[in-house]
């Protein structure tokens, strides 16, 4: 069991990037009759979630003494069985196969996946022993399947990525927020504290093909829920931008001053009157209109998107619209007035700022930039030719696995690919075609269970290190308690490769000098953190960045100016694309996936908890009952989806809160309960990011079809 160390210790949550402060307390000495939790969890104030959590957080402490963590390294024997090992017997067998692969066939044959929910110093270091331990530039990560549209329209629109480019709590005095694609309610509970303001003043405004939880918050007073087909919201936005300027409601003052591009945007959005709009959206012209003439009509409006608008093939266009928009409307750097896309993973926006990212180096650094490469060179101690390139974005990186141009052995540190990614049977099949599959967890993720060789590392609540959150805040997590005897951190775990690979440069242990080190990477980068330390976050500073050697950090950006080198905030005009998948016939349906309150990802923490499997327990499809009625789906009844790419059986959920056309499944089940069988994996051409919230599916009734087993209740209990 593990041992506590202080008696109260203040971190933040271990799941999303709200990153709710909670204080963890050690419980008396653990009983081994009785177990007891080693900690128990109190929210705690902080700007954010003010004392607040949800159910998750709540619960996470019980994933710290679960019996089925792992403790000991796991190879796989000659009869195909995971059996215990040492860990010198594990990390030889990692580095002795990755040394013979890279003989045999380059570096770049081997890849790291890395995950959005790694903390700064963890992120940082993997980055740093992709490319001059192994020397591949074969590394990248979830935050591909999660921010990558957001991100690429944020950096070219306003030359920097920081999801929030204001404090949460700015929120709170506006009258109108525009909310696209997100489900708050659902996935960031304390949230919508933030938007009591908006909802009273009657300027709430969701835009979801579900009445989603969030959507539900519109319900009182003058709030508004848009409910247009899935994939159509660029179209939405465009019209939005044609009426605020057919009418006269643009801000041209700040377009003249701010931005650069209007002239082409006014061309690209002529075409899409507002009757034309809701042709292809099914908004309603009048609602169009009402939606525009408030966002105008505030003075104090903001404008977010979330992953419904931005998982898709135009996800990068479809942001840029939402961006152009806000441009038009003046609000990006006006005080009380703003544009933002809301942050996912813990560490979503960190894990995507210091190089594990397939084109990026530390500080939010191009690769591919000369005077980048040289500065990160000399932190690293190698020579500035010794640092790859550019590599592969996830989906192109798990869907060539195996094959002779794609990689041979992967290591996985902090996702569940097996069930999050896109078209997932591809990549299913893909591991099975790997010399090595190492993963790193703490518990056997079913990728964990996978693999070669499986790694077991520390929880948050028993490490030191720094996340930043959706504010781009940097923040410290803090250890409360010793990890179970055999396990290591990962900073460990890649310190004693390193040293197996003979690899160039230092791979520090302790997080408070790899910080350092990241730190001094950073510096003169976008996202620059180093003006800041462990002992400086750990006096309370609110440090958002860019925090560069004697700045008090940037809590507001773009008041001034924005990132660009002039300056200006760049208006770029999209297009609707050509859509790759849409139903043709009355028989098909558009599938849309996400998430549910007590379920996180791709479900391997959450399952384990049984307060939310209970509540949570199997995978369903949400139809409405018109759709069910005209296909003889009952509430309950078990349904076939299905696609060229797969099919799932599972429970269907009967109600009126969906569209007509649309169906959706949460993303959280593994198996043969993965909404994932049926994704597509068409990518964005800039982002890389698949689409996850447009597929087309037929449904029939399968009453006669066995339950999924992965779907079976308590199947991790
Ligand atoms: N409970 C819980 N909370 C989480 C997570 C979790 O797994 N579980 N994950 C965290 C992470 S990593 C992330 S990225 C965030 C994601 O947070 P959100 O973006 O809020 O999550 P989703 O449920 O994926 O999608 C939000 C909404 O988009 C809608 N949607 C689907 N398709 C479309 C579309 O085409 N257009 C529009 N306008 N809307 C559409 C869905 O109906 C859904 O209600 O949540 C974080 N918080
Ligand atoms: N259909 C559909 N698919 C989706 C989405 C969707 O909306 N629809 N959303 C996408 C999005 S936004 C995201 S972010 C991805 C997320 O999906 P995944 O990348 O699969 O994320 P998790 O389920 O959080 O997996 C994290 C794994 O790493 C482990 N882990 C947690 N912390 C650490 C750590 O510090 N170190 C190590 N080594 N392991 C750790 C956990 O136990 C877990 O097994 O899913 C994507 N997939
Ligand atoms: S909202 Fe996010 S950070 Fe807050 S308690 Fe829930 S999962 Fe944790
Ligand atoms: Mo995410």
């Amino acid at each position: 069991m593990p041992r506590p160390t202080a008696p109260v210790t203040d971190t933040h949550c271990p799941y999303c990037a709200l990153q709710c402060a909670m204080s963890l307390t050690r419980t008396a000495a653990v009983d081994a009759v009785a177990p007891r939790l080693p900690v128990d969890v109190a929210g705690r104030d902080f700007p954010t979630n003010r004392g607040g959590l949800c159910k998750k957080g709540w619960t996470s402490a019980e994933l710290l003494a679960r019996g089925d963590r792992l403790t000991t390294p796991l190879v796989r024997d000659a009869t195909g069985e995971l059996v215990e090992t040492s860990w010198d017997a594990a990390l030889d067998l990692v580095a002795s196969t990755v040394l013979r692969i890279r003989d045999e066939r380059g570096a770049d044959a081997i890849g790291v996946f890395g995950g959005g929910g790694l903390t700064n110093e963890k992120a940082y270091q993997l980055g740093k022993f992709a490319r001059i331990a192994i020397g591949t530039s074969r590394i990248d990560y979830n935050g591909r399947f999660c921010m990558s549209s957001a991100a690429a329209a944020g950096n070219r629109a306003f030359g920097i990525d920081r999801g929030l480019p204001f404090p949460l709590e700015d929120l709170d005095s506006a009258s109108t927020v525009l909310l696209l694609g997100s489900n708050v309610a659902e996935t960031m509970p304390p949230f919508i504290g933030h938007l009591v303001g908006a909802q009273a003043a009657g300027g709430l405004i969701v835009v979801d093909p579900r009445r989603s939880a969030t959507a539900r918050l519109t319900e009182t007073g003058r709030g508004l829920h848009v409910q247009p087909a899935p994939g159509t919201d660029l179209v939405l936005l465009l019209g939005l931008t044609h009426i605020v300027l057919a009418e006269g409601l643009a801000d041209e003052a700040y377009l003249a001053e701010r931005t650069t591009g209007l002239d082409g945007l006014r061309r690209s959005v002529s075409a899409w009157w507002p009757e034309r709009v809701q042709s292809v959206t099914g908004v309603p012209a009048p609602v169009l209109r009402d939606v525009a003439r408030r966002l105008a009509a505030s003075d104090g409006t903001y404008i977010l998107t979330g992953r419904g608008v931005e998982q898709h093939v135009d996800g990068t266009d479809t942001a840029t619209a939402a961006i152009n928009l806000a441009l038009v409307l003046g609000l990006p750097g006006r005080p009380g007035s703003g544009y933002g896309t809301l942050t996912g993973q813990g560490n979503g926006q960190g894990g995507r700022e210091h190089g594990q990212k397939c084109d990026q180096l530390p500080g939010y650094r191009k690769i591919t930039d000369p005077e980048a490469r040289r500065h990160v060179a000399e932190v690293w101690g190698v020579p500035v030719e010794s640092i790859p390139g550019p590599g592969l974005p996830a989906v192109a990186l798990l869907n060539r696995l195996g094959e002779p141009d794609g990689v041979h052995a992967l290591l996985v540190h902090g996702s569940n690919v097996v069930v999050s990614a896109p078209n997932v049977q591809t990549v299913r099949d893909g591991l099975g075609r790997l010399e090595l599959l190492v993963v790193c967890d703490f518990f056997l993720s079913e990728t964990a269970a996978l693999a070669d060789v499986v790694l077991p590392t520390t929880q948050w609540a028993e490490e030191e290190g720094t996340m930043t959150s959706l504010e781009g805040r940097v923040i410290r997590r803090r250890r409360a308690l010793d990890a179970p005897v055999g396990v290591r951190s990962e900073l460990w775990i890649m310190h004693e490769l390193a040293r197996r690979l003979d690899a160039p440069g230092r791979f520090e242990l302790d997080p408070s000098i790899v910080f350092d080190e990241l730190a001094a990477a950073s510096a003169g980068g976008l996202a620059d953190y180093s003006g800041l330390s462990h002992a400086l976050l750990d006096t309370g500073l609110a440090a958002h960045w860019p925090f560069p050697v004697g700045s008090g950090g940037t809590p507001r950006l773009f008041t001034e100016r924005f990132a660009h080198d002039d300056g200006l905030a760049r208006i770029v005009p999209v297009r609707p694309p050509k859509v790759s998948e849409s139903p043709e016939t009355g028989e098909e349906l558009t599938l849309t996936t996400g998430r549910l309150l007590e379920h996180y990802q791709s479900g391997t923490q959450t399952r384990r908890v049984p307060e939310l499997d209970d509540a949570r327990p199997e995978v369903f499809v949400q139809v409405h009952p018109a759709t069910a009625a005209r296909l003889g789906i009952v509430e309950g009844g078990l349904v076939e989806v299905s696609n060229r790419r797969g099919a799932l059986t599972v429970r269907a959920s009967v109600d009126g809160d969906i569209r007509h056309d649309t169906v959706f499944l949460p993303f959280h089940y593994p198996g043969d309960a993965s909404a994932n069988l049926l994704t597509q994996d068409a990518v964005d051409p800039i982002s890389g990011m698949p689409d996850f919230k447009r597929a087309v599916v037929r449904l029939r009734p399968a009453a006669d079809a066995p339950l999924p087993e992965a779907t079976a209740p308590g199947a991790l209990r």
